[in-house]
């Protein structure tokens, strides 16, 4: 008897001798070793939306800010968030979020870790093998409708290794839609829009023009009148950024009544361009404007990277100094203006927030955090997925990594409580609607390089600040981030949120000796996730002392 699955696989032979890995941010690597990947993700979305009685599972074909010849993928969970330790939708076939279980068995792990066997079957039979096994082993019944939504970015290889999905859905016998060219949050969208459709907990049209409206009509309630000064120049990395935002500036007020946005960088006809000199990727790792910017002096300008899940803000002042105004920035900044509101509205007394960082957070942006706005800071390891699920414990939870990936989430129960309350006096009601506008205008899915930016103008315009007066709410400690070649990384095992290492043995110690030594220092080494490499951190009272500390640390890794 034909078996569909062996055949579909058959059509995508594994490249010889490559090891996979469903790592951070999922597959990622080269290209033209990814098909047999892809068509055995479609295999895995499938047994994940049938393990969930057929809800959405979101596929997104991507390499985000790695270079044009690269490529990845990443499965997305039914409320649009990462491959998750605990789902909140589970095993019940109805769409209600509220519905919370501690049934589910499927952890992240299990689920990664399924994926990466499956992506390393030599023979489609095994493939065939495996996917039978993890049926019986989770009770999956294959009788069950599978659907699976998937989008791609813009680079060269992202058709061909959709078909090599297609392949594998068709194979499983799984129901796709393709959106064909998306950012990654805006497939995030989607998925969470399929899942929730005809619920009370509706998030959105499952359209690019409903997440367009989304974001227009939310981005004009939450600016209540303010006009946004000046202008921005968005660097879009000449990725899938571009066109969307082009797309999305048509439901934004005109020109004049709004905010006058340039979009620079968004040349998705030449794929080659991605990510080269240009991004949020270059612009953070190399502490300065991409190469062809024509922005003069305190122009305000941002960079996304190359799927759009990214920004960072940044301007040169008037003595030609470049500013960069990061993840950690754009956190302080968020959670002081949400922070306010939830004062203002008289929702104090229900309402905490908080603040999730990673060890790369500057120092001086979680003293900030803790001294001024008096918030609780919470540190989880790097990788959007570890933030996300610290962030989902916390009433409002306000989380970014340094490099501009983040959102702030509202609980469930915080959505209600904004939902129902009745404000006591004409300021309370003015700062609920803007609170409420707020979260509609969050992608309260996953960091969204587009939500966000609107988040931060929104601010600013009601701060009456530029980016001066927002760079001047505290000063960063001097930073330097280094990058070890080791032979085997995986020797580095980290603890206390990757701030300390537990092995080799006697490294930590090694480090803290120095450490100690200098005037505001702390240093970690840390392994990459998504390279063969050891990555080292160093802070200190002054520039000198951080680019000391960081040798001296690396020194110690090598
Ligand atoms: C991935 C992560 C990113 C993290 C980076 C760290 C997602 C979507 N992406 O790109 O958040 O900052 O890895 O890379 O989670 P590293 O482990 O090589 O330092
Ligand atoms: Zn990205």
């Amino acid at each position: 008897m034909a078996d569909p699955i062996a055949e579909a696989v058959a059509k995508h032979p594994p490249a010889q001798s490559v090891v996979y890995s469903y790592g951070t941010a999922g597959f990622r690597t080269k290209a033209n070793v990814l098909d047999s990947v892809m068509a055995r993700c479609g295999l895995v979305a499938a047994l994940r939306s049938r393990a969930l009685k057929g809800k959405w599972i979101g596929i997104m074909i991507t390499a985000s800010h790695n270079p044009p010849e690269d490529n990845g993928v990443k499965l997305v969970e039914p409320l649009g968030n990462m491959l998750t330790v605990w789902s909140t939708l589970l095993l019940y076939p109805c769409c209600d979020v509220r519905m919370r279980t501690r049934t589910n068995r499927y952890t992240q792990e299990e689920w990664e870790v399924l994926a990466t066997e499956m992506a390393n079957k030599s023979s489609p039979e095994e493939v065939s093998k495996h996917y039978r096994a993890i049926a019986d082993k989770f009770h999956i019944d294959l009788q069950t409708p599978a659907r699976v939504v998937i989008a791609r970015d813009t680079r060269a290889s992202g058709a061909r290794l959709l078909s090599c999905v297609l392949n594998g859905l068709k194979g499983a016998s799984a129901e796709a839609k393709d959106f064909g060219f998306l950012t990654t949050p805006q497939l995030h969208y989607m998925v969470r829009c399929l899942n929730t459709e005809g619920t009370a907990d509706a998030y959105g049209a499952p359209t690019e023009k409903g997440y367009y409206e989304k974001l227009g009509e939310a981005f004009k309630r939450a600016l209540h009148g303010k006009k946004p000064s000046g202008s921005l120049t968005v660097d879009c990395a000449n990725g899938v950024g571009g066109p969307k935002l082009t797309e999305l500036i048509k439901y934004l007020p005109p020109k004049g009544e709004g905010l006058e946005i340039f979009v620079v960088n968004d040349d998705v006809i030449k794929p080659e361009s991605l990510n080269v000199e240009c991004g949020a990727d270059f612009v953070k790792t190399n502490q300065r404007a991409p190469p062809s910017s024509k922005a003069g002096s305190n122009d305000r300008c941002c960079s996304l990277d190359g799927d759009a899940d990214r920004v960072i803000y940044y301007f040169k002042d008037s003595k030609n100094m470049f500013h960069l105004l990061d993840g950690d920035r754009i956190a302080t900044l968020a959670a002081s203006f949400l922070g306010d509101l939830v004062r203002q509205s008289g929702l104090s007394d229900s309402l905490t927030l908080g603040v999730v960082q990673t060890a790369y957070a500057n120092g001086a942006a979680t003293n900030y955090v803790v001294q001024n706005l008096k918030l609780k800071v919470d540190c989880t390891p790097t990788g959007v997925k570890y933030l996300h699920h610290a962030a989902e414990k916390m009433d409002i939870g306000v989380y970014f990594e340094a490099n501009g990936h983040g959102t702030v989430i509202f609980s469930i129960d915080t959505l209600e409580t904004i939902a129902k309350y009745e404000p006591r006096s004409p300021a309370q009601k003015e700062a609920l609607d803007i609170l409420r506008a707020c979260v509609d205008l969050i992608n309260q899915a996953v960091g969204d390089a587009l939500s966000d930016m609107l988040l931060v103008e929104v601010i600013l315009a009601h701060k009456n600040w530029g980016l001066q007066e927002w760079l001047s709410t505290y000063d960063d400690l001097p930073n330097r981030l280094l990058k070890v070649k080791v032979t085997d990384r995986r020797i580095f095992e980290t603890t206390d949120a990757e701030r300390r290492l537990v092995k080799p043995k006697g490294v930590q110690d090694d480090i803290d000796t120095i450490v100690k030594k200098v005037r505001q220092g702390r240093s970690f080494a840390r392994a990459s996730g998504t390279e063969d490499a050891v990555r080292v951190y160093a802070e200190a009272a002054s520039r000198a002392e951080a680019d000391d500390l960081a040798q001296k640390v690396y020194k110690i890794i090598e």
